[in-house]
């Protein structure tokens, strides 16, 4: 990749023209810029309301971008911006090639792209295909008659039973009830694997395919770097749509994916679409285990770049029923996928998102005496794990659940739908159901992002479509930007730490400890290279020795200040991270000065990118001291910009970001 970016960019389309040089493999892996990158969500209904009408927009968020450029993310994935009805907040779609009301104009969106260019970013969005809004217009005209022309782009039966008023089949809607909805203008059903206002689409109809791939080049043809595919496994439903077993209902993702036609699909979908892009996929793989991965993502598939799985994010519940979980437990969903994903497979890593509850709550401590130390240390895993990390918007900020209480508060669809089919029926008690749900809910995940301590945040100047969390006056993006041992300042010199590092990117992983109740401790290794990584994941502090007496000779970084180095005995706090260096014992004694190959990088190898320094330009610098990066960096800057000297302020910018400050 490292070969792949340094290619001046001209918008995506063209870089397919250009033949991609055989880049020299790193520890096996083929370098590609998705590999490299640190990904950072964009909810936009909750991230900056721009016009006071209390909901995030796009102009929103392209006032923000200096924040998220500045904290150092490589690539913008938005959540759903078009047209749409939010039945499931966007996830619910009337029109692919328009901007929702509520979010601006096809201009606003614009505007929105050429900000994430100028600041040497991309843009990913979510591609929604496996069903439609039923106020799409495919929708509309397909329940119209039996033989409108678009009848067959959804899952249309007739009821069963002597009436024909019972369901096709026993296949249930995620977010409850039955998957099927009778609609009498054709006295049919119709499928809806999530809201009934989301129809599923008939992908074994290949003009249904067709409209995707052309959607999809729409958006790719404006500029776009790619696409984060929605529940994209269940695009092939079960041939014949044969009821679902008992065993089959107690995992009903895994039913519903994974059908007969996906690899397929996927693979037509790339031939058409994605090959002729230089573009990221990540697909989210609700349904699919960790042994089915390669099948979706091996670099000779040609299907998807990676996706996500859902073991380690799922880790604290069973279904929908929130359970604690032990640090053990989670290593080993770790060690599966170091296992199960070789060189060929790629990962990702993350542990959040808008569906599942805030990172610090369900995965630190989020009591003021520990949130800020837990939230830095699963940032120091997130950004040194194996995989493409994707950080949630808030999480940088260390933002918490909120403190729900009745039914009321929520918005969520999966929520309320749920209340309804569980607590209204007296199936489960209303206590138990809301006790749940304050743990698990989405809506912790959706709150207002939380900007300064005025009213509602800084959000918006309006009433917020949803409450924004009391807490915001002690937790807010003002107060951290400015106060240097914030969490996100943390994060932003651990994704400085991870761009500058490539053995923090493609290194093997190795865990040292397994079976250690409170503490992760593992490896990163490429050629002479060694990271250590040491978390205290509990609130007690812990005298830990390194396994195989390990005295790790460089601390890189960490959350709590320790100097503590050339010891295999850590005195750790509460919560601390760690992030050591040290020498492979082979290469003790190695040369050093000199430029550095791709690949050959040392320890103290330093990387400069022109970019890095708001050059457009590819040139890179590898040394390992500031002398030799300037000496190259003045090379180039005479040979390939006719400047005699440098400019003061690109000298100090080198500078600063050679010290990575
Ligand atoms: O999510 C699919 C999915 O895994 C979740 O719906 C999940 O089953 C549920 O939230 C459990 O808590 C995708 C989108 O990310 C989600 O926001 C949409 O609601 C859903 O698909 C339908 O588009
Ligand atoms: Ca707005």
């Amino acid at each position: 990749m490292l070969a792949v970016m340094a290619l001046p960019f001209v918008g995506s389309v063209c870089a397919q023209d250009m033949p991609k040089p055989e880049a020299k493999r790193i520890n096996g892996y083929t370098p590609m810029w998705w590999k490299e990158a640190v990904v950072y969500q964009v909810y936009p209904r909750s991230f900056k309301d721009s016009n006071g009408d209390g909901i995030g927009d796009l102009p929103g968020i392209t006032s923000k971008l200096d924040y998220l450029k500045e904290l150092g993310v490589d690539v913008i994935w938005l959540s759903p911006h078009y047209d749409s009805p939010n039945a499931d907040n966007g996830y619910d779609i009337r029109d692919y090639r328009k901007v929702m009301k509520e979010f601006g104009t096809m201009a606003d969106f614009d505007a929105l792209l050429a900000g994430v260019k100028q600041r040497h970013m991309k843009l990913i969005i979510d591609l929604v295909v496996n069903h439609t809004s039923d106020e799409h217009q495919w929708f509309v005209e397909s329940r119209k008659s039996k033989d409108n022309s678009y009848r067959e782009y959804y899952f249309w039966r007739d009821g069963k039973g002597p009436e024909g008023n019972q369901q096709p089949n026993n296949y249930p809607s995620f977010f409850s009830g039955s998957a099927w909805q009778y609609d009498p203008a054709t006295k049919q059903y119709y499928l809806h694997y999530f809201a009934v206002k989301q129809p599923d689409l008939n992908w074994d109809n290949p003009k249904v395919r067709a409209e995707v791939y052309d959607l999809m080049k729409f958006w790719l043809d404006k500029g776009v770097d790619g696409f984060r595919m929605d529940v994209i496994p269940l695009i092939s439903k079960p041939a014949g749509l044969p009821d679902l077993t008992s065993e089959q209902l107690k995992d009903v993702g895994k039913a519903y994916a994974n059908g007969p036609h996906m690899h397929e699909y996927l693979q037509e979908m790339n031939r058409n679409v994605m090959s002729k892009y230089d573009v990221m996929t990540v697909g989210e793989a609700l349904g699919i285990s960790l042994e089915e991965t390669p099948l979706m993502v091996g670099d000779d598939r040609h299907e998807l770049n990676m996706i996500f799985n859902f073991d380690a994010v799922r880790i604290n519940r069973d279904g929908r029923q929130w359970k604690s979980w032990t640090l053990p437990e989670l290593k080993a969903i770790y060690a599966r996928h170091a296992r199960e994903l070789d060189v060929h497979s790629w990962d990702t890593v993350f542990l959040s998102n808008h569906d599942n509850p805030r990172l610090v709550s369900s995965f630190g401590d989020d009591s003021t005496q520990y949130r800020v130390a837990s939230a830095k240390l699963i940032e120091t895993m997130l950004l040194t794990l194996r995989g493409t990390t994707f950080i949630y918007q808030g999480d940088e900020l260390g933002m918490t659940n909120y403190p729900f209480k009745g039914i009321g508060d929520y918005d969520d669809i999966e929520a309320k739908n749920g209340y309804k089919a569980d607590v209204e029926t007296g199936k489960v008690s209303e206590a138990a159901y809301l006790d749940n749900l304050r743990h698990m809910s989405r809506d912790n995940a959706r709150t207002p992002m939380q900007w300064d301590g005025s009213a509602n945040g800084g959000f918006t100047t309006g009433k917020p479509w949803l409450t924004v969390n009391p807490n915001y006056k002690e937790i807010n993006a003002a107060e951290e930007v400015e106060d240097k041992q914030s969490i996100y300042n943390y994060t932003k010199a651990m994704i400085a730490l991870r761009h500058a590092t490539p053995v923090l990117v493609y290194g093997s992983y190795e865990d040292l400890d397994p079976m250690n109740p409170s503490i992760f401790a593992y490896t990163r290794s490429l050629g002479i290279d060694r990271y250590l990584v040491v978390l205290n994941f509990s609130g007690n502090p812990v005298t830990y020795k390194i396994p195989g007496g390990l005295k790790p000779t460089k601390l890189l970084i960490t959350n709590l200040g320790s100097k503590e180095v050339d010891t295999s005995t850590l005195h750790l706090k509460p919560w601390e991270a760690r992030v050591y260096w040290y020498p492979s014992a082979a290469s003790a004694g190695m040369p050093r000065g000199g430029s550095i190959a791709p690949g050959e990088e040392g320890a103290m190898t330093k990387v400069l990118k022109c970019r890095d320094v708001g050059m457009d330009c590819s040139f890179e610098a590898r040394g390992n001291s500031e002398e030799e990066i300037m000496a190259q960096a003045a090379e180039h800057a005479r040979k390939d910009h006719g400047m005699e000297k440098i400019p003061t302020e690109i000298a100090t910018a080198v500078k600063a970001a050679i010290r990575d400050e």
